[in-house]
């Protein structure tokens, strides 16, 4: 499959005859699916691409708390709050994992964050959208998380060992997300009130195309994806893993009793899989160029957070310096 993407002019992957002797040793243990661990030898561009996807994945988990956290105070039951403040908690979780594993990279944690902080770092482009109602709650769970465990999934087989024991507890819990979600609109579907099925419909409408675009750009203009497929850290590529996730979704929104805002959603019988009207790119590269809807508010949000909490992290320092002190007198 990547040698396809190659043909198309994305980034070079370097054939095994242009490669030096480590690096052709590094790609003969990536393609005997043998583990790269933090201390083995790898390519700097492969390090940095690692920094660049986890980094952007662990600030994907955190600025995704945001347009959850919206909705905390106005669940509509004790129960649904404190499901919402656990996933919302999970995904705090996440991120902390990821943060991790990427220093075991050589990155710097704070530095990285402020990239994030400085508009320079990317994160997903779902989470640029706002949270308009209740049933945003349960599309949000089963729509995004569902999108986020179809890509997730394989990146437990990712080549840097790390990233994927981190990928394994992660999607643990994402699927609990996902079905906590999904159990949200069913009951709305199946209990609730003409209005509150609207709710559901219109929140599948604008949220059905940000989650197909959740998976990036198609193959023929994702610049990473070759070396990336080559480097074994992406597994399956951007167009594969969004045709998994709607032949999987379909089902489950039929039997929602909705529809998707796509009049081209129709099963081939003879490709096995859901044809797909056109995605939207030109909206898709201006949520990440920093021109979405909610784009500054994230990020004023996350710098108003880190500022924010500046004293409680100089506190723990302190009171750390002074039990060193103790310890050692
Ligand atoms: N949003 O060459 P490509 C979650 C960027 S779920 C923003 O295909 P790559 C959660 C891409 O970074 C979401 N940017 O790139 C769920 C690249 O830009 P740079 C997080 C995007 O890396 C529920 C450029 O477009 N999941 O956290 O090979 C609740 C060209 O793309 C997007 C992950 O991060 C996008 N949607 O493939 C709470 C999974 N798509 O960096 C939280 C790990 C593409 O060259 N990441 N771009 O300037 C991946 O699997 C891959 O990085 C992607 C992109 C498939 C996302």
């Amino acid at each position: 499959m990547y040698a396809q993407l190659v043909e198309t002019g994305v980034k070079h992957v370097k054939a095994l005859e242009e490669m030096s002797p480590e690096e052709r040793h590094f790609q003969e243990k990536i393609d005997a699916e043998i583990k790269i661990e933090a201390k083995n030898w790898m390519p700097e561009a492969y390090r940095q691409t690692l920094i660049r996807q986890i980094s952007q994945h662990a600030h994907s988990e955190i600025v995704g708390m945001l347009p959850e956290g919206n909705w905390v105070t106005r669940a509509p039951s004790l129960k649904r709050k404190l499901q919402l403040m656990a996933k919302i908690q999970d995904e705090a979780g996440h991120g902390l994992y990821l943060y991790s594993a990427m220093e075991t990279l050589g990155a710097d944690r704070d530095d990285e964050i402020a990239k994030l902080h400085s508009g320079k770092a990317k994160y997903s482009s779902i989470f640029n959208y706002p949270t308009l109602s209740w049933a945003d709650m349960g599309a949000v769970g089963w729509l995004v998380d569902g999108a986020a465990i179809v890509n997730q999934v394989v990146l437990q087989r990712t080549s840097y060992g790390p990233y994927a024991r981190a990928m394994v507890r992660i999607c643990k819990e994402e699927s609990f997300h996902q079905r906590q979600g999904y159990e949200i609109l069913l009951t709305m579907m199946r209990q609730g009130t003409q209005a509150q099925r609207d709710m559901v419909q219109d929140a599948i409408n604008r949220l059905w195309w940000p989650a197909l675009m959740m998976f990036g750009p198609s193959d023929e203009h994702s610049p990473n994806s070759a070396q990336s497929m080559a480097w074994k850290i992406k597994r399956q590529t951007n167009d594969e893993l969004r045709q998994r996730f709607i032949d999987q979704t379909v089902p489950q929104l039929e039997l929602l009793g909705c529809t998707a805002p796509d009049p081209h959603l129709k099963w081939n019988a003879e490709r096995g899989h859901y044809d797909f009207g056109d995605i939207q790119w030109d909206e898709f590269y201006e949520v990440i160029k920093g021109n979405g809807p909610c784009n500054q508010e994230r990020v004023a949000t996350r710098r108003q957070a880190i500022e924010g909490g500046a004293w409680v992290r100089e506190a723990a320092v302190a009171y750390a310096r002074k039990q060193q002190n103790k310890n050692a007198a």
